[in-house]
């Protein structure tokens, strides 16, 4: 394996060298916006950023019109087809994904069976985020981070300053890095490396997991799963507890049920109102109720738990955090490594002699 350090300056050399050789494009209309020079000069003065760097960054940002079009929202006039979650599963839920899966447990497995030591967190949990975000790290994005960035940030048609903020942590990101910020590529929207983390998440909870002295989301596979796993603990996941149980609604009781994302009902107030639940005990706290629908068939309806929530921080979808779990559960069964998902760990995170798992020491 290539040393990471080396592998950094070598891509600070090429961004270096491709910028020698390409001419600016439309540098001076973009450095001329007052949006941007509002920008820079924030930039300067909060974080003492040189003037001159910041407008050779983004003197050279390319605006990327299909970066606009796919962070534009559809007209809500203009027909929606019906979500289906069958549609959805089946982009995942393949063989070959689940082989990829699989083999990147096989390569990791080290890694990842101290991560659950570590953080509580099991493995087909983050193999399932993995897999869902980039494929194991096939496609973790062609685009220049920056220009994805600015592009939202000053022509993008929503969520404007959510995007400036996240430019700002990408170039804060850079300098710490030590990297031109030009040369890091990600997905449109911006997120970086296997895990896609955006900037202001990869400042905040990715971590050497490999212990290079070097984060590297996108060159490290261990650094990826830890990053993953830090990400879940600090947004709360509780080990041992299932995330979310298929539940039955009484017929009629959908639309006074069905609650999303939002956890906004007592177990015991919605097993008054006729919600039977499959499977384990539900743990204690409060639960949401989703539907999960496919055109054509009857819908699933489940109960989300804390762990279920810790997943949608991720990605604010029931679809996707489904999924995720989903692709986990299989990959888990197919690398045959315990007979049942998301079981309760033993770790050096301690259970105590009472049975109750406590926190990690860092
Ligand atoms: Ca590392």
């Amino acid at each position: 394996m290539k040393p990471v350090a080396a592998k950094l300056l070598s891509s600070f050399l090429v961004a270096a060298g491709l910028l020698a050789v390409r001419p600016a494009i439309a540098s001076t209309d973009y450095l001329a916006r007052p949006d941007v020079r509002s920008f820079i000069d924030s930039m300067h003065e909060k974080h003492g950023i040189e003037t001159s760097d910041l407008e050779r960054i983004m003197g050279a940002v390319r605006v990327q019109p299909v970066v606009v079009r796919l962070t534009t929202p559809v007209p809500s006039s203009a027909p929606s087809p019906a979500r289906s979650y069958s549609n959805y599963r089946a982009k995942f839920l393949t063989p070959e994904l689940i082989a990829v899966g699989s083999q990147f447990w096989a390569d990791n497995a080290e890694y990842l069976r101290r991560v659950e030591l570590d953080y509580g967190v099991p493995p087909e949990l983050i193999l399932g985020i993995l897999g869902v975000e980039t494929r194991y790290g096939q496609n973790t994005g062609t685009f220049r981070a920056v220009d994805a960035l600015a592009t939202i940030a000053f022509d993008g048609a929503r969520r404007q300053d959510f995007f400036r903020d996240e430019l700002e942590q990408l170039l804060l990101l850079a300098r710490e890095k030590r990297v031109d910020p030009l040369g890091i590529k990600g997905s449109y929207a911006g997120a970086v490396g296997l895990p896609q983390f955006m900037p202001s998440s990869y400042r905040r909870y990715a971590v050497d997991y490999d212990g290079d002295g070097v984060i590297d989301l996108r060159g490290s596979a261990a650094d990826a799963i830890g990053s993953v796993a830090n990400y879940m603990r600090k947004f709360g996941w509780i080990p041992g507890e299932p995330p979310k149980a298929p539940v039955r609604l009484l017929p009629g009781s959908e639309a006074d049920l069905v609650s999303g994302l939002e956890r906004v009902h007592d177990l015991l107030d919605v097993q008054g109102k006729g919600v039977v639940f499959s499977g384990r005990e539900p743990p204690a706290g409060p639960i949401s109720i989703f539907e999960l629908p496919t055109p054509g068939m009857p819908s699933k309806f489940y109960a989300g738990f804390n762990n279920f929530e810790v997943v949608t921080r991720y990605n604010r979808s029931t679809f996707y955090a489904s999924a995720v779990l989903e692709l986990a559960e299989a990959i888990r069964k197919a690398y045959g490594q315990r007979d049942q998902a998301f079981a309760p760990v033993v770790s050096n995170a301690a259970v105590s002699g009472f049975g109750v798992i406590v926190e990690p020491t860092e």
